[in-house]
């Protein structure tokens, strides 16, 4: 515990940590594998195009997923544009703007126009009732998102799509292995999208899987990642390049064995913030539901500036410089962000989460012993929030005049 001002970092002291610690440190599973598998690509030079190791990977994900067509590609983004344009979405799509930009990104890259839509501030997915208020003539699609892996309105999303005839697809790049009401995220909607990136609960360095139940789409979707070849030599259709390599998938097979151990260390994780943080005023940790067999691959808290005495920003500062690198994702808001802020729409709700969201380090590296040297710290942070507060408003009065304090 640093009991004097002059210990925090922010404060001319020495770090807390000389490592740094991360959001989302990858998972690396079990390096021997790792490596047997990566020579065994360079021994037979299957290197991509639907290799050994991928069609291995493809059959252990939707084996673990419980469904049927789980088409790996070459990552989250590319499996969300594939996916619109496999089931030719025109017009507007219904997205919330508390999501990471790839979502928005992908629907615009398509031609499409995202539409934002606000957030349920208690559990931060898209607020259902404000979804069929945002629905117009144009509206093509409902893309939702199940934020930090908590499943979102599911049910009440499809319920809306089939009454207004509109598709429903749900982006899954946090929620691997997530359940709701016993069945594995990934049956849900037309089709689900996941992300294996670095930073992911299952990590392919970079990758992503698109899973549906319906036959049709998959084969659409297969043909449509491979520049639009069906089994045969000749073009059926548009396609793009979105296919996995075998280096890829050696990695995704790797973390993929491990996901009973990664949870275990994921929850561990959890359990330590929220037992310590109880004791932090201001600092409210986002609670997973248990029935959804977690992943906890965000450790994703509230911070209530009256109550903590320090801004978000301020506090995320503070930490930074002791070294363990909180994040404030997804800061702030798709529709604050270029290219989308000009659209003058406003959402409160999403921008007052956006506003005071800190995401703590979690993934590999993290034990209860860190966790509860990261929690002491955020304690010594609101100790000496004054001091921290007028550091900042100095250094900043200094940057506006062009000096550094
Ligand atoms: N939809 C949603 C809801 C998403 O969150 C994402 C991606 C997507 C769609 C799109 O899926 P992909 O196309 O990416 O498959 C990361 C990821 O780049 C991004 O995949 C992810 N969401 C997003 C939430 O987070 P950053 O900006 O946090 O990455 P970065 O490099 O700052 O890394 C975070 C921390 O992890 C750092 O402290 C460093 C550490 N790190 C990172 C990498 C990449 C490592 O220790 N090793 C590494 O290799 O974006």
């Amino acid at each position: 515990m640093k009991h004097h001002p002059h210990d925090l970092a922010i404060l001319g002291g020495e770090p807390a940590f000389s490592q740094a610690l991360h959001v989302g440190r990858p998972f690396i599973g079990d390096r021997r594998t790792l490596i047997k598998r990566i020579e065994g690509i360079l021994d037979n030079r299957r290197l991509t195009n639907s290799g050994p190791l991928l069609n291995r990977f493809e059959r252990m994900l939707s084996a673990q997923l419980e469904i049927e067509h789980v088409i790996p590609v070459a990552n989250g983004t590319l499996g969300i544009m594939v996916l619109l344009k496999a089931l030719g979405i025109r017009g507007e799509v219904i997205v919330p703007s508390f999501t990471y930009i790839a979502t928005a990104h992908a629907v615009t890259w398509q031609g499409l126009t995202p539409v934002f839509c606000e957030i349920d501030p208690h559990t931060h997915n898209i607020d259902p009732k404000l979804v069929e208020n945002s629905i117009t003539p144009n509206t093509g699609a409902i893309l939702a998102v199940h934020l930090w892996g908590r499943p979102c309105a599911i049910s009440a999303l499809t319920e809306i799509g089939e009454r207004h005839g509109i598709p429903v697809v749900f982006d899954a790049a946090h929620a691997f292995n997530v359940c709701l009401d016993g069945r594995k995220i990934g049956n849900f909607g037309a089709a689900e999208i996941f992300s294996f990136h670095a930073t992911k609960f299952v990590n392919s360095l970079e990758g992503g899987a698109i899973a549906t139940r319906d036959s049709v789409l998959a084969r659409e979707l297969r043909r449509m990642i491979d520049f639009g070849f069906g089994d045969s030599d000749e073009v059926e259709g548009l396609g793009i390049n979105a296919k996995m390599n075998e280096f890829n998938a050696a990695m995704g097979l790797s973390t993929l064995a491990d996901i009973r151990e990664i949870t275990a260390i994921n929850r561990d994780t959890y359990h330590a913030y929220a037992k310590d943080l109880a004791e932090v005023p201001g600092v409210e940790l986002l609670r997973f539901d248990e029935s959804t067999n977690p992943n906890y691959q965000y450790v994703t808290v509230m911070l209530d500036e009256a109550t903590f005495g320090l801004s978000r920003d301020a506090t995320m500062r503070s930490l930074q410089a002791e070294n363990v690198l909180a994040r404030r994702y997804f800061h702030p808001g798709c529709h604050r962000s270029p290219p989308y802020a000009t659209s003058n729409r406003c959402l409160p709700a999403t921008e007052a989460v956006s506003r005071s969201v800190l995401c703590l380090p979690c993934g590999a590296d993290l034990s209860p012993g860190l966790v509860a040297r990261v929690v002491d710290l955020l304690q010594s942070i609101r100790e000496h929030a004054d001091e921290i507060r007028d550091r900042l408003s100095g250094l900043s009065s200094g940057f506006r005049h062009g000096r550094r304090a």
